[in-house]
């Protein structure tokens, strides 16, 4: 069994997956490799290439102790497949293939469906690296700039991770899958991600820790429900992928938490209490709240459009086939087939947003989406919490659902935060108040100067309250001037 834990450094690949002595799959990604190297120094600034970086890497599959920390230059950051252990005689768990046994390989009339959703999922990683590709150059601190490369080299990881399944299990098309999820490009016009927020630009902090926060969550999210899968590859590489996942999500919480520490510090400072002094806490090189607000409203609406359409097709069939579950699917108390259940979603008619019940197995995307929103609320209340401590008159909210969509039932649809079905023109007047504007934008990039200096954070951001892997405050995460 310690084979299955152990990761094997022997070539080139650390994995646990006995790369080296599967010489076809072991070809196949050395074959890969350049063009992900390349990739990466393409995407990645040249100067931060060279710089030797605090980094976790995963050595281990083992929930005890899977990662080590030490400087690395990222080009040579060891890139793993990792899957977690198999669980003996592991049953699927739902659809129509409940109580069979787990697949070791894929079967026949699913192979379309699963490659889509792996390639789906492939595509998510790079786009958000290169999403973020300059954020080191304005990093408010090297505490902040070592996560964001944490950050980048993991999500660079789970590429490989569905690289892996690729070339593993589907043959000629799986390698030309493969090949073209170096070729797509964020923010591309001929070659685009596949999914609307990975083309969207992330051209600041607060947009980095809101997208950790909320669209690494909805990663966290996806990965739960494909853990949950019959095709036991899959389920096993989810699994560990969630283990790396949690700090992306503490990287997006902290920072954002930070941010508003650093704002409430300043204002209380100033003697300012009023959260709508904008002007008067802007110039303390702070971020006034409401402009957080509308960050948050931004972020949050392109995330709700990752869960795809309310009621789906695709998600029942998948749910069917034992493809993808619900969240927590294995403690779920029903049938797990859902073959004549309901569940209630929201609609508009009339221009009126009324529930309306669906059948179940159509809302599977609706469902996970509900329990993201719960899983989304708890950062939410702590920040709430730092706001009400300085007695500052604000509430962060979550936005109505059908806010700022661009897929499923509100698309098309002008929805206040309140979840008031406006006109296209009240509308047009209306969501300055609501979403960032060319104002706010340029506001919060005059912020972005970066703080390199050992210990030293921007003014708009507060320290971390314990280092990484507790290290004290002047620790050098990133030594950017090689001897
Ligand atoms: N943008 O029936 P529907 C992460 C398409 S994030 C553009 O609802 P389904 C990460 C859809 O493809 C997690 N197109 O589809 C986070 C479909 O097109 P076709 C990534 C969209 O399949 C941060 C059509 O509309 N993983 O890991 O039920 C950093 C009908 O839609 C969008 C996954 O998403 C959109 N937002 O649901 C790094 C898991 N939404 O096929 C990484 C795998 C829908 O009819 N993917 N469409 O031409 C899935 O499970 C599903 O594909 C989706 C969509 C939930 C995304
Ligand atoms: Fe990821
Ligand atoms: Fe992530």
């Amino acid at each position: 069994m310690n084979d299955m834990i152990n990761v094997s450094y022997d070539s080139q690949i650390p994995n646990n997956v006995g790369l080296s002595s599967d010489r076809r799959v072991l070809k196949a990604l050395k074959k890969w490799h350049p063009g992900y190297i390349n990739w990466w120094s393409g995407t990645i600034p040249k100067q931060f290439q060279d710089a030797n970086v605090y980094l976790r890497t995963a050595v281990s599959v083992d929930s005890g102790g899977w990662a080590k920390f030490d400087y690395v230059k990222m080009p040579d950051y060891k890139w793993g497949v990792l899957l977690a252990p198999q669980v003996e005689d592991r049953r699927i768990c739902f659809g129509e293939h409940a109580g069979e046994k787990a697949w070791q390989e894929v079967p026949g009339e699913y192979r379309a469906m699963l490659r889509r959703l792996i390639v789906i999922q492939g595509d998510t990683e790079p786009g958000s690296v290169e999403q973020q590709k300059f954020l080191g150059l304005t990093a408010p601190s090297l505490y902040d700039m070592r996560n964001l490369f944490q950050v980048n080299v993991e999500e660079g990881r789970h590429l490989w991770a569905m690289v892996y399944l690729l070339h593993k299990y589907f043959g000629a098309d799986g390698r030309e899958e493969a090949d073209l999820l170096l070729r797509r490009s964020s923010g591309s016009e001929e070659a685009p991600r596949m999914l609307g927020a990975f083309n969207e630009e992330t051209p600041d902090w607060l947009s980095f820790f809101m997208f950790t926060y909320f669209t690494d969550r909805d990663g966290k999210m996806q990965l739960e429900s494909l853990a949950q899968s019959g095709f036991d590859p899959l389920s096993r590489t989810c699994r560990f992928m969630l283990t790396e996942e949690a700090h992306h999500m503490f990287v997006g919480e902290t920072g954002v938490g930070r941010t508003i520490q650093a704002t409430l510090n300043a204002m209380s400072k100033a003697g300012i209490t009023d959260p709508y002094d904008i002007n008067g806490i802007r110039d303390l090189g702070v971020i006034d709240l409401p402009t957080i607000q509308k960050k948050l409203n931004l972020h949050y609406s392109l995330s709700l459009d990752l869960f795809g359409q309310e009621v789906s097709t695709n998600a029942a069939n998948s749910f069917n086939a034992g493809i993808k579950g619900r969240y927590m699917e294995h403690r779920l108390k029903d049938d797990h087939r859902l073959s004549d259940q309901t569940y209630t979603i929201k609609t508009l008619e009339d221009g009126l947003i009324v529930p309306k019940i669906v059948p179940a197995l159509s809302a599977i995307n609706m469902r996970l989406r509900d329990d993201y929103v719960v899983d989304a609320m708890g950062g939410i209340n702590r920040w709430n919490r730092s706001i009400k401590r300085e007695k500052i008159d604000f509430t962060l909210r979550l936005p109505h659902e059908g806010f700022n969509r661009s897929i499923g039932l509100f698309a098309g649809h002008s929805v206040t935060p309140n979840g008031e079905v406006i006109s296209k023109s009240s509308w047009d007047t209306q969501s300055v108040d609501w979403l960032p504007s060319s104002d706010d934008a340029s506001f919060i990039v005059s912020l972005m100067k970066p703080c390199h200096e050992v210990g030293k954070f921007a003014s708009w951001i507060a320290p971390p309250k314990v280092g990484i892997n507790n290290q004290a405050g002047d620790f050098e995460y990133v030594q950017l001037h090689m001897a």
